[in-house]
């Protein structure tokens, strides 16, 4: 949690803190930075619980220590093994195969998240926020007891109160062993041996990014799937990460649940599973399980009853109004703790810096989450932005939603033969001119790249006619967005020959 503080007396041994405002996790920290820099006092507090299996880290939150940063320097590690195979055919001569180190990787990836935890601490101290290493949890409702790894306590109380707690991992509970022998991504990017042989369990996101870079350093990797791939994305699209990644090794097992668990006399797990496709049973032995079916809010220990923030009863996640406020108006949710708001790092920290300055900058600016852009960073990157071809057609209607698609050809697959297969992207319009974007969909290398800048265009409310009209840069990936002629509608082959 973060705190902007106004003043600092001992009370009982304990120390109490009076501020204009608290907030909770890296993001509250985030938010607290720019509150200090709008000259408030502000105090960050955070305090990681270890995963089940005793993984620990530190200052940063998620994304820093067991999301994005690891996930995507694990899968530029996996990048990098796909153009060593494709070297020698750029005259590079390099001894095929060339094996893969885990322990260097993960060493190299983790001093890197250690440097960013040191930078963290080092950019709150330089805008003199003030940092405690505490577990949050509400007294009041202007009162945080915070207790320290060894039991000492701090109170600070506030005017403002910002949550930020972020989410952890869900572990499946009702399946036998799931917790006992399972891992999770709070603990993949810290292992120090290899996880050989693993059973990737879930098709979302961070199922399918953990399975894509495990299988691209040389892994046996399996997906267990219970229905379809990437909930809440494009569909087709998805169907093509899926069928990329099972053509680059990826096994995947759909409509299979597990049920058990267990570890076998020479420390191999057996995992027993239903098809729901056949009805039979099935089992398979991994050195590794890695449980990826979903996350859960973490206000385990808020005790947010005493102040009275209200949560969904389904999800457990706080409920916020457009300000970012909870059921008590002077205490605020930002983030992945928040219910309906895209589990990603840039909006976390954008709400948060809104919500500073309006509280303490004169702004009454709210967060925009529509046509947010992100990017799945599977083997074939995945990035989009705006509506799905299924929402666009339930919003719209069929008739009204026109399909710009082409499948294409990176030019830097020709010369090694890559196949493309997969390397395909479609913009989603309204079909009355002139034609306004409502989605894009991009599928292919530095997808995170190719989507963040048209996602400028497409927030400014571009039309089809206008990116037709944008100069493309050649010989790019890009430019097939700006060369996109054939139609779902048109019933043409959307196939794009090559530049
Ligand atoms: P968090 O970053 O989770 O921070 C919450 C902090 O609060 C944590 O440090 C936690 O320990 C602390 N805390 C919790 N309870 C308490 C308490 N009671 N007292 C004190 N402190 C407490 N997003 C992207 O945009 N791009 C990506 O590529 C991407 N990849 C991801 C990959 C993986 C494997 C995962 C799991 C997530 C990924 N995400 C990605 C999502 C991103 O990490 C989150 O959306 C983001 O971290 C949310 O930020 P937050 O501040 O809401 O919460
Ligand atoms: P998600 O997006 O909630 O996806 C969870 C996945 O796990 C999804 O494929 C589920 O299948 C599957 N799931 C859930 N429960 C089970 C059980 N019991 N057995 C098998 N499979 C199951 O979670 P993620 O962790 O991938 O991503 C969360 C966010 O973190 C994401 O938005 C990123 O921004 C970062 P389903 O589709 O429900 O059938």
């Amino acid at each position: 949690m973060a705190a902007m503080a106004a003043g600092l007396r001992g009370l009982g041994g304990r120390f109490r803190w009076r501020m204009p405002a608290v907030a909770g996790g890296v993001r509250g920290a985030a938010q607290g930075a720019v509150a200090a820099q709008l000259g408030r006092k502000v105090a960050v507090v955070d305090y990681v619980e270890p995963s089940p299996r005793g993984t620990r880290w530190g200052l940063g939150g998620t994304c820093v220590n067991v999301g994005c940063i690891p996930k995507k320097l694990m899968h530029q590690a996996a990048l990098l093994g796909g153009l060593i195979r494709d070297a020698p055919h750029y005259g590079w001569e390099v001894a095929q195969p060339v094996p893969h180190d885990w322990r260097k990787m993960a060493e190299a990836v983790q001093n890197h998240v250690k440097s960013l935890n040191w930078g963290h601490r080092v950019q709150l101290h330089d805008r003199k926020v003030k940092y405690f290493n505490v577990k949050a949890g509400f007294v009041d409702k202007h009162t945080v007891r915070g207790v320290a790894k060894g039991g000492k306590e701090i109170l600070l109380s506030a005017d403002h109160i910002v949550i930020a707690t972020g989410g952890r991992p869900r572990y499946p509970a009702h399946i036998e062993g799931a917790l006992e022998y399972g891992i999770t991504s709070d603990d993949i990017f810290w292992l120090k041996e290899s996880p050989g042989k693993t059973l990737v369990v879930g098709a979302s996101y961070v199922a399918l990014e953990c399975a894509g870079f495990l299988t691209g350093i040389g892994l046996d990797v399996t997906v267990m799937m219970r229905s379809i791939p990437l909930r809440g994305f494009d569909q087709q699209m998805s169907s093509l990460v899926t069928e990329h990644m099972a053509s680059h090794g990826t096994r995947f097992l759909r409509g299979c649940t597990p049920s058990q668990v267990r570890r076998l006399l020479d420390g191999q797990l057996q995992v027993t599973w239903e098809d729901h496709t056949t009805g039979k049973e099935g089992t398979g032995t991994f050195n590794t399980v890695l449980w990826a079916v979903g996350r859960v809010p973490d206000t385990r220990s808020l005790n947010l009853e005493k102040a009275g923030v209200d949560t969904s009863p389904n999800t457990q996640k706080i409920l916020v109004d457009s300000r970012e406020a909870t059921s008590v108006p002077h205490i605020y949710a930002i983030g992945d703790v928040v219910e309906g708001r895209p589990e990603l790092t840039p909006t976390a920290v954008m709400a948060g810096r809104l919500l500073a300055q309006r509280l303490f900058g004169g702004s009454s600016d709210l967060m925009d989450y529509d046509k947010v852009p992100t990017t799945v960073f599977t083997p074939l990157e995945y990035g989009c932005v705006g509506l799905s071809e299924e929402e666009a057609v339930a919003r719209h209607g069929q008739e009204h939603v026109e399909v710009y698609h082409a499948h294409y050809k990176p030019l830097e697959f020709t010369v090694p033969g890559r196949d493309a297969s997969q390397c395909y992207v479609k913009m989603v319009c309204l079909r009355e001119p002139p034609q306004p974007v409502l989605g894009l969909h991009f599928l292919g290398p530095n997808a995170g790249e190719v989507t963040q800048g048209f996602a400028l265009g497409i927030k400014c409310g571009a039309s089809y006619v206008q990116v037709m009209q944008t100069v493309g840069i050649h010989p790019t990936c890009s430019e097939e967005v700006v060369k996109l002629r054939i139609s779902k509608r048109s019933g043409l082959d959307p196939t794009v020959t090559g530049c």
